[in-house]
């Protein structure tokens, strides 16, 4: 008879356990950056270039030193004397933290202020004079190329044009005999703009240098503590035990809190120069304006098809646009990211990728934004892509993925491109999801409608995406590997504290992680406290994006649990007198074999830990696991969303949106549900409403929540979610990532919807976000309606 546990009673894998941090987030009693107040604080604000390409003739800042309560002004001169005007990129390049000899994109940085307050910070900002030069600007791809373009990176050696990488990936002879054999080739072009995370929290930093001690401890909004730690270790090299990185609670990150920004670099500068604390915090147009973006790619798409439906080859181009300085912020050796994870879903002979990356006169970024390193635009082109093939064939777009994709029996698979994918049931998810929809009665009922002159549509998205970088032989960041952490402490009363290498942004690992501890010792969820992002306390570990944190941080909190139990086994023995090989495990208990009546409980396994241990053995219930997971985790997904398009207008509004996701064992099913949530959103925001683009001038259009909007629960749809469980093979306890799949896969499935909802005017493509002018003018003028900028301004 079994006196295990019930694991959904104690809040182990599969409850759905309210979270734990949001008893202080929903009362506002939440920790962020701005709440921490420091003795004797000075303030940093940024003066930003104006101009989005311009040489700088001078910069007059006495009037500014002049303002009572004016600490201190920087410009990128003075930076230049402790060879800090410019630092390194993630991705190998360099970035200006304060410009010196031109400003490359309206609101780079020029010059900052250290005030006793933000306001005389800012005022004095406004007091600073600098004479510009303006020069021609570039705001996409196709002039950053053209013949006698101007050099946007002439601080550059060896940089004879604005081209960073040419790259390819892929089979190109297989591919091109592919073709050679099509009955059909389907072509399309498409353009991802650009697109913001815009976290509700913006950055900020507060650096406090102790000159008594040499410590520098810096808070600061980021989601990777140990990664800025070993940058400044290295690249400042600074004593990396003098350096504490402390990331508060966090507004949210979606992927802006990855890059390291120049105010950051001066909110330390400043602080080791005035010996006090210095803060700094930015607004939201600066936030807009100047932080990781996502996306700005354009794609041209072929594919080869034989008649009866299935995909012989693929090829695709993708340019990118990088802003001024290529500061990618992903850990792979390919220079357009985790691109050529398109297409691993359906079983495809061949395929070829070529893509260029360029300089432009905008704000650099270029991954950031729920994207798992561009697989966000892998996706939407991939199954952009797929529907105008379907079409193209005529054949159903349900069945015409159904015929591609990878079977459950032909795993493990090697992609096209290169990739090994694992696990999954890819023919049930559709069926579940078209089930879900009501396919077949939606298709009679879009036919009846389009008689009486209404515009139905129904859009899917199938896709199966990476997520988790690394393991350590294909991902580093700056030759560190990417593995991840976690170290248990047990107590003696059974009570715990669980600390990672990864940074929850709002993901929930306070409560999640708990719960795969008692999963593995059977101690309550309620009995554990979570702790990330303190470089001084936490171990090291490569912080939270990609959706790695449940893949890598998630498998070592697994393992270091079980090096607790098995330790734990062996004060069982001790306790119950039997040899350890006599003693069993069931949830929360170690008992003898012969006699499952004499027991322990592990919280009286972690008592003797303290207090009865036997002779010989160390002292204490504690340990550290890091974790190098031997692949990628392969969520899959199918959205579906149907729409009805008002041809008088344009306006389209979401009947139905339904999700199936796959992303293998769940721990908190409630916190998944909300991570797919929260991701239709944001694919419901780009897709629809979110407007950031460029004029001719380089200047900003869309740098504020005017123009840039977020949904409010007024504008977004409602979502039925479905699940699969395909357990990831090689995961401890079978889990797949979950935090972005819904916005990598669902933008597509929205805009495959309105496009299915006006395909009788043989238009292909409308890029986001599909405001009603652009569908209107789609639908009246026959045309696709291109996104890319410049944008025309009214004279
Ligand atoms: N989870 C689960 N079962 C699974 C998979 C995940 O219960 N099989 C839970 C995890 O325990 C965790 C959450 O779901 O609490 C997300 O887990 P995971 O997929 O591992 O993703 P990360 O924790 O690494 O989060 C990163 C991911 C990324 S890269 C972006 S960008 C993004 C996202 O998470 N930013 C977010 N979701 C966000 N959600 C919020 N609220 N805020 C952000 O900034
Ligand atoms: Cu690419 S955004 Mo998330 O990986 O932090």
């Amino acid at each position: 008879m079994t006196q295990g546990l019930d694991e959904i009673k104690i809040g182990g894998l599969g409850a759905r356990r309210r979270r734990v941090e949001d008893n202080r987030f929903v009362r506002g009693r939440g920790n962020y950056i701005d709440d921490i107040v420091l003795p004797g604080m000075l303030h940093v604000e940024i003066l930003r270039s104006p101009l989005a390409h311009a040489r700088i003739r001078s910069i007059d800042t006495s009037k500014a030193w002049d303002i009572p309560g004016v600490r201190l002004v920087l410009t990128g001169e003075m930076m230049a004397t402790r060879n800090l005007a410019w630092m390194p990129t993630l991705s190998y390049d360099t970035q200006a933290v304060l410009a010196t000899d031109k400003v490359r994109f309206q609101g780079q940085e020029v010059a900052c202020v250290i005030a006793d307050d933000p306001y005389i910070a800012k005022d004095a900002c406004e007091a600073i004079v600098v004479d510009y030069e303006p020069l021609p600007v570039i705001v996409n791809p196709t002039q950053a190329v053209v013949e006698g373009a101007p050099l946007i990176r002439d601080d550059k050696e060896n940089q004879p044009d604005n081209v960073i990488y040419d790259w390819e990936v892929g089979d190109k002879a297989g591919t091109d005999r592919a073709f050679e054999r099509a009955d059909v080739v389907s072509k399309i072009e498409l353009h991802y703009p650009r697109s913001h995370p815009s976290p509700l929290e913006c950055c900020g930093s507060i650096a406090d240098f102790d000159r008594a001690t040499s410590k520098l401890t810096v808070y600061m909004t980021t989601q990777a503590p140990h990664i800025v730690r070993a940058a400044v270790a290295l690249i400042a090299e600074l004593p990396e035990h003098m350096i504490r990185i402390i990331s508060p609670d966090l507004g949210g990150g979606f992927g802006n809190k990855v890059p390291v920004y120049p105010g950051y670099v001066m909110a330390i500068l400043a602080s080791i120069l005035t010996e006090r604390p210095v803060k700094w915090v930015e607004d939201r147009s600066g936030n807009l304006i100047s932080t990781g973006f996502g996306r700005d790619v354009y794609l041209q798409g072929e594919m080869a098809l034989r008649r009866d439906g299935k995909i012989l080859g693929v090829r695709m181009h993708t340019d990118a646009d990088h802003g001024a300085f290529f500061g990618d912020a992903q850990p792979s050796k390919f220079k357009i990211g985790l691109m050529h994870s398109a297409f691993a879903c359906y079983d495809i002979p061949a395929a070829h990728l070529t893509a260029r990356g360029v300089y432009t006169n905008k704000a650099p970024g270029g991954v950031a934004y729920r994207c798992s390193f561009r697989v966000t635009e892998a996706m939407f082109f991939q199954e952009r892509m797929v529907q105008a093939a379907a079409d193209d064939l005529g054949i159903d777009q349900a069945e015409f993925r159904r015929v591609n994709f990878v079977r459950d029996d032909d795993f493990p698979h090697r992609t096209a491109f290169g990739f090994l994918t694992d696990s999954g049931q890819y023919g049930k998810c559709l069926d579940v999801g078209l089930e879900a929809v009501g396919y077949q009665e939606f298709l009679k009922e879009k036919e009846e409608a389009r008689k009486r002159g209404r515009l139905l549509g129904i859009g899917i998205s199938t896709m199966t995406e990476p997520l988790g970088a690394g393991n350590s032989r294909e991902f580093d960041i700056l030759g560190i590997k990417m593995f991840d952490s976690a170290e248990l402490r047990v107590h003696m009363t059974g009570k715990a504290i669980l600390r990672t290498g990864a940074r929850t942004q709002g993901q929930g690992h306070e409560t999640t992680w708990a719960q795969i501890v008692a999963h593995e010792l059977g101690l309550p969820a309620e009995d554990i406290v979570v702790e990330e992002g303190d470089t001084d306390t936490a171990p090291f570990g490569m912080g939270t994006y990609a959706s790695r944190s449940t893949p890598v941080a998630g498998a070592a909190v697994s393992m270091v649990a079980r090096k607790i139990r098995a330790k734990a086994r062996k004060l069982a023995a001790h306790l119950l007198e039997v040899s350890e090989e006599d003693v069993e495990w069931e949830l929360g208990r170690f008992y003898v074999r012969s006699a499952p009546d004499r027991g322990v409980t592990i919280q009286e396994c972690a008592m003797a830990a303290y207090s009865n241990m036997p002779d010989g053995m160390e002292p204490g219930l504690e340990g550290n696991a890091y974790y190098d997971p031997p692949n990628l985790t392969w969520p899959f997904a199918c959205y579906i969303v149907t729409v009805e398009v008002d041809p008088q207008t344009g306006v389209w509004d979401v009947l139905n949106t339904v999700a199936v996701d796959d992303c293998g064992v769940r721990i908190n099913p409630m916190v998944v549900e909300g991570q797919i949530m929260g991701g239709l959103t944001e694919a419901y925001a780009m897709a629809s409403m979110q407007f950031i683009t460029f004029d001719a001038e380089g200047n900003c259009v869309g740098s504020n929540f005017m123009d840039y909007l977020l949904p409010t629960a007024w504008e977004t749809p409602g979502y039925e979610l479905h699940e699969v469980v395909t357990p990831c093979p090689h995961h401890p306890i079978g889990a797949k990532g979950i935090g972005e799949c819904a916005t990598v896969g669902g933008p597509a499935a929205f805009v495959n919807a309105v496009m299915d909802a006006i395909k009788d005017t043989g238009v292909r493509n409308v890029d986001m976000p599909l405001l009603p002018d652009r569908v209107y003018e789609a639908i009246t003028q026959r045309h696709d309606v291109s996104g890319a900028p410049p944008i025309k301004v009214d004279e």
